[in-house]
């Protein structure tokens, strides 16, 4: 007797963790089954990290976090809030050329992506120049928490377009 009712109380708890499973798939779109189970894992209390602090692929936001691709650098000079997070965003972005001098006039394009999803936002972020090299970046909407791949893509004047990428990693 107390044998069965063990193992209907553990059969109940394993239907339960799958239907929460199958329900952050379906939420998810295109989500693969491993970063369901991940996302599920960073809401429960009884792990002791989060599913971003686990991601290993993510930047660590701090003012003036920058990339560099062959002649173009960006800084993440600014974001609000900071670091940045699920939801609205704005940041201001400093873009110099490789020896540090400011790109005014570029032609700058913010791409969001969630690589683990295959989505981007539904937003399309706006770049403004506000000089100095910086432009202000408005629109910037993560609409779910896991990592984020931020794309800009800079076209100074007369030359090639050149992306750099942040990876910044929000939790629900
Ligand atoms: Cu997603």
């Amino acid at each position: 007797m107390m044998r069965e009712r063990v193992q209907g109380s553990v059969s109940r708890f394993a239907w339960g963790v799958a239907l929460s499973i199958a329900g952050l798939g379906l939420a998810c779109g295109n989500g693969g089954a491993s970063s369901a189970a991940e996302d599920a894992n960073g809401g429960s209390a009884s792990f002791q990290s989060t599913a971003c602090e686990r991601d290993g692929r993510k930047d660590i936001y701090t003012a003036g976090l920058a990339k560099q691709n062959a002649g173009v650098r960006v800084a993440v000079v600014e974001a609000n809030p900071s670091p940045p997070r699920k939801g609205a965003n704005t940041m201001t972005l400093e873009v110099t050329d490789a020896s540090g001098k400011p790109l005014d006039g570029a032609s700058v394009v913010v791409t969001p992506w969630m690589p683990d999803h295959a989505h981007g936002s539904a937003l399309a972020p706006l770049a403004t120049s506000v000089g100095a090299g910086r432009y202000a970046v408005s629109k910037l909407y993560f609409p779910m928490a896991g990592l984020w791949q931020i794309t800009v893509s800079v076209q100074p004047p007369g030359l090639a377009t050149e992306d750099v990428t942040f990876n910044f990693c929000f939790d629900g």
